[in-house]
């Protein structure tokens, strides 16, 4: 147990995902949060929202997590966007050199102002160098299909297959999100441990994709496991939590929202 959470993760320049929204996520649910940042996203208003990517040099990010593993007994570890396969070798190399209760891995794959080619590289380096250090892998229906290697996932009991096939590759529990993606009138994750298939369910809240929802989601799981919780009571928390985040952010149309702040 603990109360201290650490995040390993992106900056989203607007505070509404990223390393910002995992910071206050941990502080709404009572943890002390630690952040080491691995690049630095800025969304261009003037070219569709696009993202203006800059990745953090590989001995910085090494620094930072020497200086917060140095200074903190950290045991649970949210892993975010990393961005380069430079940086997942960096993050793997560092991670390895003591031991955690818990590194949840939100697998963010795509950013859009990376080079198709170079994302594919980041792809294969964490599917072979962070996945197999994961306890939690919390993938999205696209990241799913990419890591799952599926054509399409458009039910449950695709959601459960992808769950199995991504185990395979380390994790030990892998929380599939079906979102606002999957066909229907709720949201359903799976959450597969190894053995069995769990499915929570919750109302859609609208059509649309919530940015930072992913983020706020794998953080809550992170808190929870700090605080003790058991994998499945994490989770069902997490979905809770960003369930509410996600009223608040279609309902008050701010991006900070998603926090579950409501001003
Ligand atoms: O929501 C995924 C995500 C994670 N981390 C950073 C991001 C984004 C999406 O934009 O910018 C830094």
């Amino acid at each position: 147990m603990s109360t201290l959470s650490y995040v390993i993760a992106g900056s989203e320049a607007t505070g509404g995902a990223g390393l910002q929204a995992d910071l206050k996520t941990f502080e709404r649910l009572g943890v002390y949060g630690v952040g080491t940042i691995t690049c630095i996203v800025s969304f261009d208003p003037k070219a569709e929202w696009g993202h203006r990517f800059v990745p953090i040099t590989g001995s910085v990010i090494a620094d930072q997590i020497e200086a917060a593993t140095q200074a903190h007994d950290l045991d649970v570890v949210k892993i975010g966007m990393l961005g380069t396969p430079e940086t997942v070798s960096t993050v793997a190399e560092s991670l390895k050199k003591q031991s955690w209760r818990h590194v949840v891995v939100d697998p963010v794959l795509i950013c859009k102002g990376q080079e198709p080619g170079a994302a594919l590289d980041t792809d294969n380096a964490l599917r072979s160098e962070i996945l197999p250090l994961a306890t939690v892998v919390t993938p999205n229906l696209f990241e799913a299909q990419t890591l799952s290697g599926m054509d399409a996932i458009v039910t449950v009991d695709d959601l459960a297959e992808a769950a199995r096939r991504i185990a395979d590759l380390g994790p030990k529990y892998v929380v599939v999100k079906g979102g606002a993606g999957l066909p229907g009138d709720e949201a359903v994750d799976v959450l597969f441990d190894g053995t069995e298939v769990t499915v929570l369910r919750a109302p859609k809240i609208g059509d649309e994709r919530v940015s930072g929802a992913g983020c706020i989601f794998a953080a809550a799981i992170t808190a929870e496991l700090a605080k003790g919780a058991s994998v499945g009571d994490a989770v069902q928390t997490a979905k809770d939590f960003a369930h509410a985040g996600i009223v608040g952010r279609v309902t008050t149309n701010a991006p900070f929202a998603a926090v579950g702040w409501q001003g």
